[in-house]
Formats: C-alpha cells, sequence, structure tokens
C-alpha cells in the first residue's frame, strides 16, 4: 500500500516554514496531501479558494504532493485519503502544548493514525503565518519568510499593489 500523509492546517498563507517541512517530508513519502481546513477561523485574510491556489502554485514542482481542501474531523478526512500519517511541525516549546494535545486526541479517534512531527528548519522556526501578516500590515519587509508569489499576494492585499 501507498504510504500516504496529510498535512493539515489553515495556511493563511503558506509560508517558508510551512514549504520546507513539505520538502523535507515529500521524499519520505509516496503520497503528502497538503490540506486546508474550511473555515479555520472566523476571518481569514485570503479566502479557501486563494489558499488552496497559493498552496498549488508553490506545491508544483513536488511531483507527489496534492493539495486540498477538508471541513469536519481531521481523522475522518485522513481515513478518507487513506492516510497512516498526519504531518505536524514544531517550532518551538510553545507549540508542544497545543499539538500534544491534538495528537492524542487524533490518536484517541484514530488509533491507527499516528501523527508525525517534523522539527521547524533553523532558519524558518520564528516564522509564523500570523507575524507575517502583521509585518506586512505595518509596513515591514516579509521577502524571504514566504515564496515569491505568496509576498506579492500579501502586498497586494495589505498594501494594495501588485
Ligand atoms: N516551521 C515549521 N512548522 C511550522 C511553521 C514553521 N515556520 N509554521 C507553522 N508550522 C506548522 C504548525 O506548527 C502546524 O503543525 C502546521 O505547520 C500548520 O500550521 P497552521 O498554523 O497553518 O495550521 P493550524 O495549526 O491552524 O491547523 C489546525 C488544524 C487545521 C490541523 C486543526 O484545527 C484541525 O485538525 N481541525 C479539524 C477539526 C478536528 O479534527 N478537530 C479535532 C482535532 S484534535
Amino acid at each position: 500500500n501507498p504510504l500516504v500523509a496529510v498535512y493539515p492546517g489553515s495556511f493563511d498563507p503558506i509560508t517558508n516554514g510551512h514549504l520546507d517541512l513539505i520538502q523535507r517530508c515529500a521524499p519520505l513519502v509516496d503520497k503528502l496531501v497538503v490540506s486546508v481546513l474550511r473555515n479555520a477561523h472566523k476571518h481569514p485574510v485570503f479566502t479557501l479558494e486563494e489558499r488552496v491556489a497559493m498552496l498549488r502554485e508553490v506545491a508544483s514542482p513536488f511531483r507527489n504532493v496534492e493539495v486540498d481542501c477538508f471541513d469536519g474531523l481531521l481523522v475522518d478526512y485522513a481515513r478518507q485519503k487513506q492516510a497512516k500519517l498526519l504531518l505536524r511541525g514544531i517550532r518551538a516549546i510553545s507549540d508542544y502544548e497545543y499539538e500534544l494535545q491534538m495528537a492524542l486526541m487524533n490518536r484517541r479517534l484514530a488509533p491507527e493514525i499516528e501523527t508525525m512531527f517534523m522539527m521547524a528548519g533553523e532558519a524558518y522556526s520564528f516564522i509564523s503565518s500570523k507575524l507575517v501578516k502583521e509585518v506586512i500590515g505595518l509596513g515591514g519587509n516579509i521577502s524571504g519568510l514566504v515564496p515569491p508569489s505568496v509576498e506579492e499576494k500579501l502586498k497586494q492585499r495589505f498594501l494594495g499593489r501588485a
């Protein structure tokens, strides 16, 4: 059976931290499904369609990476995708508590599915979608924090230019 991993998230928007994880995980599995949660926050900056489109563009060089979206329980979705692994990233101790709680709940709901954690790349461990949006919203430079196509989208959205 092919080894399928699901990398779930809000991806509002995808950052170079997310991308680093995708790049490191893709060679380890047969298929990596990067999946955006519908209705994650009440007010995402980018619509589901925009987030999926940005991910698709960034993921296009990877032969075995698929971009999708989901709602409902993550484990139900993973089962539907016949995934044995959930991929999550850990940046700092602060991520650990939330991630542990989710991993244990997901294991309780679906014991056959394992959560796999990868440590953030040292160059990316300070990057979050939230801070990137805050920095660009206040006029700061975000180059190198997100893929160039995403940087353009953020500039259009926050600075009203292309
Ligand atoms: N470097 C490495 N990893 C990173 C970086 C970085 N710079 N930035 C983020 N990450 C990791 C995060 O730690 C996380 O593991 C992942 O990338 C995605 O991050 P986000 O912020 O885009 O996504 P989240 O944390 O908002 O995703 C939450 C889910 C959508 C997975 C969760 O809400 C969910 O599963 N919802 C579905 C309903 C459900 O099943 N609920 C019960 C869960 S127990």
